[in-house]
Order: C-alpha cells, then sequence, then structure tokens
C-alpha cells in the first residue's frame, strides 16, 4: 500500500451498551499516539475531530437500550464515511460496535457510488449478527451485520436500500456466539472462522482465501477490530472480554496481510474502555495494530500477493 491519506475520525459513541466508558476511546488512541505512528511510516494524516449524532430524542424503548441514540449515531457515521472515503482512507475511533452500524453503512453507500462490491472484515469474539427482535441483551453493539445485512427488525434506522451480500463478510476470532446468531448464521455464505479454526490451521490460511475473494472481485474493504477480538491477558480494556483470542502476533499477522493486499478501504478500531486499561497498554497496541495494518514492518519485504 503506497502513501495512504488517512483520515482519523473520532467516534466517542457508549451508546450500543450499558456499561459505559467507550465514549473516552477517540481520545486514548490519539494520547497513544495514533497519528505519528501513521505519520512516521509516511502517510499524510488528518483529524477530522469528533462526530456527533443527529440531534435525538431518547424514549423508553423498554429493553433495548438507546435506541434512539443510537439511531441518530448511524445517520451521523454514515454521512462522515461517506464523506471522508471520498478524500482518502478513513479511521474511526470509537467507541462502542454500534459505531460499524453507520460506518459500514457509509462505505456500502460508497461502494454502490463507485459500481464496486464492499467486504467486510469483522475481527471479534462475536458475530454481532443478532437484531433487536433476537438479542437478548437489547444492547445494539451485538447488531451492525445483522443491520447491513437486511435483516428485519431495524425499525426507524436509516434504510439499508443495498443490503451487503453475506459472502462479502468474513468473520474471525470468533468464540462467543448466543444461539439465535448460531441458528440465523447456519444457512448464511458468511465466512466463520472461530478460534479452534485458527488453533488447528493457523489465521492466515481463511484470511488469505478471504483477501482472493476481495482482490477477484475488485472490491473495497472495510475491516472493523473489536478489541475482544484479542486476548485479555494482551488487551484487557473491553466489557466484553472472551478468554481464548488472538495473540498479539496472529493480530499482526492479520494487519500485516492486509498491508500486503493493499485492499483495506476503511478501518474501525472499537470498544476500547480506557477506564479498563492499565497504563494504556491496550491503546498502544491498538494503535501498533492499526501502524501493522498502513505498512509498519521489522524489515522491508518485497510486496507480493500473500
Ligand atoms: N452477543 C452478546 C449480546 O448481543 O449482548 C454480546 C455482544 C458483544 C458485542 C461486542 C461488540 O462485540
Ligand atoms: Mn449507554
Ligand atoms: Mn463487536
Ligand atoms: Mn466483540
Amino acid at each position: 500500500m503506497s502513501e495512504q491519506n488517512c483520515i482519523l475520525v473520532g467516534a466517542p459513541m457508549d451508546s450500543g451498551k450499558r456499561r459505559t466508558g467507550c465514549l473516552m476511546g477517540p481520545d486514548a488512541f490519539r494520547t497513544a499516539g495514533l497519528a505519528a505512528a501513521l505519520e512516521n511510516l509516511g502517510h499524510r494524516v488528518s483529524d477530522r475531530g469528533n462526530v456527533a449524532p443527529a440531534p435525538f430524542t431518547p424514549k423508553d424503548n423498554g429493553k433495548i437500550h438507546a435506541l434512539e441514540e443510537t439511531i441518530a449515531w448511524t445517520e451521523a457515521l454514515a454521512d462522515a464515511a461517506e464523506d471522508t472515503l471520498k478524500d482518502g482512507l478513513p479511521i474511526f475511533m470509537g467507541g462502542d460496535h454500534a459505531l460499524s452500524l453507520g460506518t459500514v453503512l457509509g462505505a456500502m453507500r460508497h461502494a454502490d457510488r463507485l459500481n464496486r462490491p464492499l467486504f467486510v472484515l469483522w475481527l471479534d469474539a462475536h458475530t454481532d449478527f443478532h437484531t433487536p427482535h433476537t438479542t437478548d441483551s437489547g444492547n445494539l453493539h451485538g447488531t451492525p451485520l445483522g443491520y447491513v445485512t437486511g435483516r428485519e427488525g431495524f425499525d426507524g434506522f436509516p434504510k439499508v436500500d443495498n443490503p451487503l451480500p453475506q459472502e462479502n463478510i468474513a468473520m474471525i476470532g470468533l468464540r462467543s456466539v448466543d444461539a439465535p446468531e448460531r441458528a440465523a448464521l447456519q444457512e448464511t455464505a458468511i465466512q466463520r472462522v472461530d478460534m479452534r479454526e485458527i488453533d488447528e490451521t493457523g489465521i492466515a490460511r481463511p484470511l488469505t482465501r478471504f483477501l482472493d475473494g476481495v482482490e477477484a472481485a475488485n472490491g473495497m474493504l472495510h475491516v472493523s477490530l473489536d478489541v475482544d477480538f484479542l486476548d485479555p491477558s494482551v488487551a484487557p480494556a473491553v466489557g466484553t472480554t472472551v478468554p481464548g483470542g488472538a495473540t498479539v502476533r496472529e493480530g499482526h499477522l492479520v494487519m500485516e496481510m492486509l498491508h500486503d493486499s493493499g485492499l483495506m478501504t476503511s478501518l474501525d478500531l472499537v470498544e476500547l474502555n480506557p477506564f479498563l486499561d492499565e497504563r494504556g497498554r491496550t491503546a498502544q497496541l491498538m494503535v501498533d495494530l492499526a501502524a501493522s495494518a498502513l505498512g509498519r514492518r521489522v524489515f522491508d519485504r518485497p510486496t507480493r500477493a500473500y
């Protein structure tokens, strides 16, 4: 990937779940030096500041937490994604994973305008494939992929005109999937890579399979990195930790392969809760992983087809 115009966008969104803290995420990424890390790699870096949600009036929606606020964020972030994709490679600094309701929607709209397919790489312990009808927790950060693939139940959200084709999605790092999600995913073409497969075959094989498909389709690629993709022992600053996650090196290998592929067109960094961090080490790891996705290497190596 040659020199990029990296556009940092703060998304201090905390409405996707009840535990608060992700609202401090964007400034934690800034404090951990995300901009300087990317500038040191030769990229042009701008920081567009923080997105604010559209105006909203909270109502009591029973089980569903902060519905109106989440809808308002989705509208604002979809616009921010479209705007920034026109100018470069947006990096959305979350904020909880509900921010991807908007960032993926905006990336879909942008790809549609360019008449290119959008692909999504979901690095996460969870499938986030619920709808407001299937979620047990009522936390909408567990629903983004249900929304962008056009599942029923997202009344009040922006309409998803052209749902993301299920075969254009790969979920990698899975190890906590609710029964309704598992049932709904059985009939889908979504590539689901759990930690058992990674243990047996390594993370490179399924990722290469997915990236080959993106390249063959001349696709755009939105990468969504949830802190809980990583093992809690190396990334404790997240409210939904699940033991048995990816190692630091597995995380870097994914990012290095993404850089080698040259396919990534937008990136979410989500679910960082600085209140749960230990001297900023999780924020620093996420910044280091973003730098690997933008070309940081120990030794330069000929860019190859991975
Ligand atoms: N599936 C569980 C739920 O829906 O509440 C846990 C979701 C965790 C979502 C985090 C963002 O990945
Ligand atoms: Mn909340
Ligand atoms: Mn997630
Ligand atoms: Mn997760």
